[in-house]
C-alpha cells in the first residue's frame, strides 16, 4: 500500500471541517480553522498542516477550548486595536481583527492588533502574508508552552515563541519568513516521535539536561533555542511583547494553565502593521528597487529566499492534490467517531 495519500485541497478542507465539526467545533471556528490547516498541508509544512487536528481535537475532548467562542473586538486607539478571542481558537479573532487592522495601518501608517485569550497552535505566515497581500509590510509573534531552556541553562522557560515577517512585492509573492525561536517547532519533534526517527544533535536536552537525540526524552526534557543566547534574546523578546505588553500570559503561564493536558497552548498574539506608503515619501519606487535588488544579491549567488521552498510547495499541491503520510491520514481518520 501507497505510505503516502493525495488529496485535493478542498478534499483536505472538507476532511479539516468534518473532523473538527464532529468534535463539537462551533461552524465559523471550524471554517477558520480547517482554512489555515489547508495552507500549512498545501504548502508542506507537516508540523502545521493536518496533524494539528490531532492535537484541537485532543483541545477539545479536554474540554479546554471554547468551541463557540463569539471573539470581542475593542477599538483601543487610532493605531491599535485588540480582540478578545474569549478562550476559542485564535484564527476567527485575526480574520475579524485583520480587518480593522488594514484599515488602521492604511490610515495611521503603523498599527497593531492585539488578541488576547486565545488557544493558538498555527503558523504565522498565513496571517503576514494576508497582511502583505493588502500591500502592508507585517511582523507577528506569539509565545506557546514553557517548552525551551535558555541559551547557559538546561530547564523550560521560553516557548518555542515564533516570529513572522512579510514584505510586499509588487508582481508577485511577498519576501516571507516565519521560524520558530527554538531550534526547530515543537511539532517537528513530535513527528519525529511519531516515525520512530532520531532527532538531529542541537534540538533538545533529556530531562537530566544531557544532550539528546531521542524525540521522546527531548519532549520531557527541554528543547534548545536557536543562534545559543541570539534566539534565547528573542525568545524573551516575543515573551514580553506577546505576553506581558498585551496584557496576557508567558509560555510558563501558558504551561500552568493547561494542567497537564497536552493542549495547544492559550495566551495572546501581536501583530503589527506598516504601510509604507506613508512610511516611504514620495520616492516609493526608488525605495522599492533597493529592496528588490537586496533580494537579487540574495537569489543571484544561488542562494534561496525564505518561503521560496513554501511557495514551490503551493504550486505542486494547487495542481496535483497536497500529500499526506497514509500513518497521518489514519489517524485523523479515527478522530471522526464511529
Ligand atoms: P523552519 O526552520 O522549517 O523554517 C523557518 C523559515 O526559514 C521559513 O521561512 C523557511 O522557508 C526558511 N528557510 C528554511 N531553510 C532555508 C534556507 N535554506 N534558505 C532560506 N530560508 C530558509 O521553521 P520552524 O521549525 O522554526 O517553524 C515552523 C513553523 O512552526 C512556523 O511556520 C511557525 O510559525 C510555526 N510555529 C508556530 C508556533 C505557535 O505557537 N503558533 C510555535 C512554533 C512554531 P521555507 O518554509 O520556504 O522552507
Ligand atoms: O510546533 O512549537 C510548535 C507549536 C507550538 C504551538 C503550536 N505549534
Amino acid at each position: 500500500m501507497d505510505d503516502v495519500v493525495r488529496l485535493t485541497l478542498s478534499e483536505l478542507f472538507d476532511l479539516s471541517f468534518r473532523v473538527l465539526t464532529v468534535n463539537g467545533m462551533a461552524h465559523d471556528h471550524a471554517r477558520a480553522i480547517a482554512k489555515v490547516i489547508v495552507a500549512g498541508q498545501r504548502d508542506e509544512c507537516q508540523s502545521h498542516g493536518i496533524y494539528r487536528l490531532i492535537v484541537c481535537v485532543n483541545t477539545l475532548r479536554k474540554g479546554k477550548v471554547v468551541r463557540d467562542a463569539k471573539p470581542v473586538i475593542t477599538d483601543v486607539s487610532p493605531a491599535l486595536v485588540r480582540v478578545d478571542a474569549r478562550f476559542g481558537y485564535s484564527q476567527l479573532a485575526f480574520e475579524m481583527g485583520s480587518k480593522v487592522l488594514v484599515e488602521k495601518a492604511r490610515t495611521v501608517g503603523i498599527a497593531a492588533l492585539v488578541i488576547n485569550n486565545c488557544f493558538h497552535f498555527s503558523a504565522l505566515w498565513p496571517e503576514v502574508e494576508r497582511l502583505a497581500s493588502e500591500g502592508l509590510a507585517a511582523l507577528a509573534m506569539t509565545p506557546s508552552h514553557s517548552w525551551v531552556a535558555p541559551a547557559g541553562g538546561t530547564k523550560p522557560v521560553f516557548g518555542t515563541n515564533p516570529i513572522a515577517f512579510a514584505w510586499p512585492r509588487s508582481g508577485g509573492v511577498p519576501f516571507v519568513f516565519d521560524f520558530a525561536t527554538s531550534a526547530i517547532a515543537r511539532g517537528d519533534i513530535e513527528l519525529h516521535r511519531r516515525s520512530d526517527k532520531k532527532i538531529p544533535p542541537g534540538w533538545a536536552l533529556d530531562a537530566e539536561g544531557q544532550p539528546t537525540e531521542d524525540p521522546a526524552a527531548a519532549m520531557k526534557g527541554a528543547m534548545l533555542t536557536f543562534g545559543g543566547h541570539k534566539g534565547s534574546a528573542l525568545a524573551a523578546m516575543v515573551e514580553l511583547l506577546a505576553g506581558p505588553l498585551i496584557g496576557d500570559l508567558t509560555s510558563a503561564d501558558s504551561k500552568a494553565f493547561d494542567e497537564g493536558a497536552n493542549a495547544t497552548p492559550c495566551h495572546g498574539e501581536l501583530i503589527l502593521a506598516f504601510n509604507p506608503a506613508l512610511f516611504t515619501g514620495p520616492d516609493r519606487a526608488e525605495h522599492d528597487q533597493r529592496a528588490e535588488a537586496l533580494f537579487d544579491g540574495i537569489v543571484s549567488q544561488g542562494a534561496r529566499l525564505p518561503s521560496q521552498r513554501r511557495f514551490d510547495a503551493r504550486l505542486r499541491s494547487e495542481a496535483n492534490g497536497a500529500h499526506v503520510p497514509r500513518k497521518l491520514y489514519d489517524d485523523v481518520l479515527a478522530l471522526i467517531p464511529g
